[in-house]
């Protein structure tokens, strides 16, 4: 399963990325999310397997496309095809787009069905590091303790840890008490989902993402962190009771508890993808010239221990196709 979707999901993440890239700094942020959300459900129904939306863009009485519960891909009626639950964020930095700014992308994971958490759409705290320091870090310890720990397991001092936390009034209570420590921090706009899997490749310049962001992208971070061998730990975080008893119905009433990477995505066959809309840290974003365009993809299967980066050149015409750079 996860050879064959491995390479079959980043497509639709690359539909996404090419889709949503044409709205950059139009200001238009329904719009870049609505042309990535309907080419990831085109290019989904393209390819052969029985696709369940698990994370996606809504509840079904909301009826948006890929809302939790629609069914994608194609086949047969009667065929056996392995079922498969997919979560989705058409797009990670609608805002971003909308603005032109760095960081925004497509994401797609898949698992056999039951390997990702169904989290609802409120808050969750999040505290995200690469491999190195995965299993030395503790949620429920401050966040000047979780640095202290970071800065040992890579063998640096805390003053070369950077964090990255969501510029967020609700973070700056965190924000002073990083500072304080002496990490650096990389306040960002949108994106902590990015941030969390650049925190697991070295090299990208960041080592954490501490703070509060959304539940579903959590789920989505725990399927690239175990792929790469990095560590998410969580707390759902509501807002309202209406949230909590939401929360609770799907079978997460309890605040105190923290999840790991495998409770939030346990499958034994998880595959993720993700493109660049717009240049990060980790992806280049999408670049268009005459007649065709570029894309930069991350594919990562869990089973088969393989991390791609995919470039490739998309032409949109036959009869006069870009010529081809390396
Ligand atoms: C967003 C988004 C993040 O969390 O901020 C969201 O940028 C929730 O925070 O990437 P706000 O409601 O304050 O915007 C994420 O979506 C993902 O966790």
């Amino acid at each position: 399963m996860e050879e064959l979707l491995a390479l079959e999901m980043v497509r639709v993440t690359e539909a996404a990325a090419l889709a949503s890239a044409r709205f950059m700094g139009r200001g238009e942020k329904d719009g870049a999310d609505a042309a990535a959300t309907e080419a990831m459900r085109r290019t989904m129904d393209e390819i052969e397997f029985a696709g369940r939306i698990v994370i996606g863009e809504g509840e079904r009485d909301e009826a948006p496309m890929l809302y939790i519960g629609e069914t994608v891909g194609r086949h047969e009626p009667d065929a056996e095809v392995q079922s498969i639950d997919i979560a989705v964020d058409p797009l990670e930095g609608t805002n971003l787009v909308a603005h032109g700014q760095a960081g925004a992308i497509t994401v797609l994971a898949a698992s056999e069905a039951g390997g990702l958490v169904h989290a609802p759409d409120t808050y969750m705290e999040k505290l995200c590091v690469g491999p190195i320091a995965a299993g030395k870090v503790d949620i429920r310890e401050r966040p000047s303790e979780n640095l202290g720990r970071i800065a040992e397991a890579l063998g640096r001092q805390v003053k070369d840890i950077t964090v990255v936390i969501l510029e967020r009034p609700r973070h700056d209570a965190l924000i002073d008490e990083v500072r304080e420590a002496g990490a650096r921090i990389k306040l960002i706009g949108d994106g902590d989902l990015s941030a969390a899997i650049s925190c697991a490749v070295s090299g990208t310049g960041v080592h954490a993402v501490m703070g509060i962001g959304g539940a579903p992208e959590g789920v989505l971070t725990a399927a690239a962190l175990r792929c790469l061998g990095g560590e998410i730990q969580a707390r759902f975080r509501y807002r309202s009771d209406e949230e909590r008893a939401r929360g609770a119905r799907m079978g997460h009433g309890d605040e105190t508890r923290v999840y790991t990477t495998e409770e939030l995505a346990s499958g034994e066959n998880l595959v993720f993808a993700a493109t660049g809309v717009t240049t990060g840290d980790l992806l280049q974003g999408v670049r268009f010239f005459g007649g065709g365009a570029r894309t930069h993809s991350l594919s990562m299967a869990y089973q088969t221990k393989q991390v791609r980066f995919i470039d490739t050149v998309h032409m949109f015409d036959r009869d006069r196709p870009p010529s081809v750079r390396l």
